[in-house]
């Protein structure tokens, strides 16, 4: 599309002649208001029509040739503005013509959104966002848990509510105080606001900013500070990185940390991990010679550095061999509390920028495990600072747009069985329940359960899982494999069970 805006920029200035100017018509086939060249039409001829039949079928008008497009034996000529839809009116009432209509204006689908303020997130530029855009065909909505300081879900750009089907924050709650609402009270929840504006705010709604989620994120709010003193504790983060396991999403953002790994926010992300949730967190903001913060730092946690929009990792961004890749950082355009916009610095606005790629990998491949989400952006990323990791940009600056032209070969969602809930979070009677595919139909008869070792754990005589073995115990967390039968045959998937 550069070249393409190169080119014409280039044309324009030495050739005037070249620039179309259009106009807005009723179109004839639609009689939707359609943008169209002003001054041409395309007249398509029925086979073996003459050159001197197609002069005389222009009648009296001076219909003068631009150009033809002979394969299709298509003809565009040029007509007086003012004549546009008399002419088209002409053409189609000729026998011999098959077809005449106007010269319509298409549109690059990855061209920038219509929000306010789009021109201004440099970072969707340089991560080739709205190309990314353009790869999401048969993609499904992904649940983000952003653990954050409260959120402003009333921000216009967040579609103003909380809790309804068509709210961004479709859930939440309250850690830092212990209820339920988690919009805090502004400006304790800025931080939460602008996160979320990176990953989820409404795009091409003509207002504020354009989220990477382009409509296919649903966010949980996490509150985990408190509205008197802002105190963000290491207990509360651990609840809601739980809180948001219980709830089944796919990706945990945490843009917060500190230099103290505690083992209780450790053992929380390793059960997110265990029940596949891609986590992903901020450095920190300390400086390239801090090493990197927890829970960026723990194992299995992308950890996310800070670039600026000349692709430079900024100084206060943290570094070390944890370091998986950077994305826009500095100057991040975003929603803020009370319906305004601001443009904050911090790894706290790369994290969710890399977030919200992983959601639109998830979007479209939904079994995807933490660690293969994480190979496929770093794998993907601009590499920086010389070939190869680095700790100071890991392996480069996020791209949306490459990373999904990389995913791994899926198999079409019909043909499996999917489990419902996954991850499936044991709970008093709680059951999984092994959809019958589609594609394999029947009634489900049998099914039986496999640990990741291959073990036959489990015999049932349908096709709902109560999470025991056959002994009668709840088994350990992980990865369960299972096969279905039906009266028609047999499908396999797996179940992700968290206790
Ligand atoms: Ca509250
Ligand atoms: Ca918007
Ligand atoms: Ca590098």
């Amino acid at each position: 599309m550069k070249r393409f805006l190169i080119f014409f920029g280039v044309f324009a200035v030495f050739s005037p002649l070249f620039a179309v100017e259009t106009v807005w018509i009723t179109d004839p086939k639609t009689g939707k208001q359609a943008e169209v060249a002003k001054d041409r039409i395309l007249v398509k001829y029925k086979d073996n029509i003459s050159q001197t039949r197609k002069l005389a079928l222009r009648g009296s008008s001076s219909f003068g040739t631009i150009k033809a497009i002979p394969d299709l034996n298509i003809d565009v000529l040029r007509v007086d503005s003012s004549s546009l839809v008399s002419s088209l009116i002409h053409f189609q009432s000729q026998s011999e013509v098959e077809f005449a209509e106007p010269d319509y204006v298409l549109q690059f689908y990855a061209s920038r959104p219509n929000d306010t303020y789009a021109s201004l997130q440099y970072g969707n530029d340089k991560i080739s966002l709205y190309d990314a855009w353009d790869k999401l065909s048969g993609a499904r909505t992904v649940k983000v848990a952003d653990i954050d300081d409260g959120f402003d879900y009333n921000h216009e750009d967040f579609g103003g509510g909380f809790r309804c089907s068509t709210c961004t924050f479709y859930d939440g709650y309250d850690f830092g105080d212990n209820d339920s609402d988690p919009i805090g009270s502004a400006p304790v929840s800025a931080h939460g606001t602008q996160v979320c504006g990176i990953i989820a705010a409404i795009s091409n709604n003509n207002q504020g900013v354009a989220g990477v989620s382009h409509g296919l994120v649903q966010i949980l709010g996490v509150k985990v500070s408190d509205d008197a003193t802002g105190t963000l504790l290491n207990s509360n983060v651990a609840l809601g990185i739980n809180y948001a396991v219980s709830q089944g999403v796919q990706v945990i953002n945490l843009s917060l940390g500190s230099a103290f790994p505690s083992s209780s926010e450790k053992a929380a992300i390793d059960r997110a991990l265990a029940a596949n949730i891609t986590v992903v967190a901020a450095a920190g903001n300390s400086g390239n010679s801090v090493p990197v913060s927890y829970p960026a730092a723990f194992p299995g946690v992308i950890a996310v550095g800070a670039s600026d929009s000349n692709d430079a990792v900024t100084s206060f961004s943290q570094s070390g061999p944890e370091i998986a890749l950077v994305a826009p950082g500095k100057a991040t355009y975003t929603t803020y509390p009370g319906n305004t916009y601001q443009d904050p610095d911090g790894t706290s606005f790369a994290s969710p920028y890399t977030a919200g790629v992983a959601a639109l990998i998830l979007s479209i491949r939904p079994s995807l495990t933490p660690s293969q989400v994480k190979s496929i952006l770093t794998n993907s990323a601009d590499d920086l600072y010389g070939a190869g990791f680095d700790t100071l940009s890991g392996y480069g600056r996020l791209n949306a747009s490459r990373a999904l032209s990389t995913l791994p070969r899926g198999e079409p969602p019909e043909d499996i069985s999917v489990p419902t809930p996954n991850p499936f979070v044991v709970g008093v009677g709680g059951r999984v329940t092994f959809r019958v595919p589609a594609q394999l139909g029947g009634t489900a008869v049998a099914s039986k359960v496999f640990s990741s070792g291959g073990h036959l754990i489990r015999t049932l005589s349908g096709n709902e899982w109560d999470g025991k073995n056959d002994e009668g115990n709840t088994v350990a967390s992980g990865v369960y494999f299972y096969e279905l039968e039906t009266t028609a045959g047999k499908s396999r998937n797996k179940v992700f069970l968290v206790r």
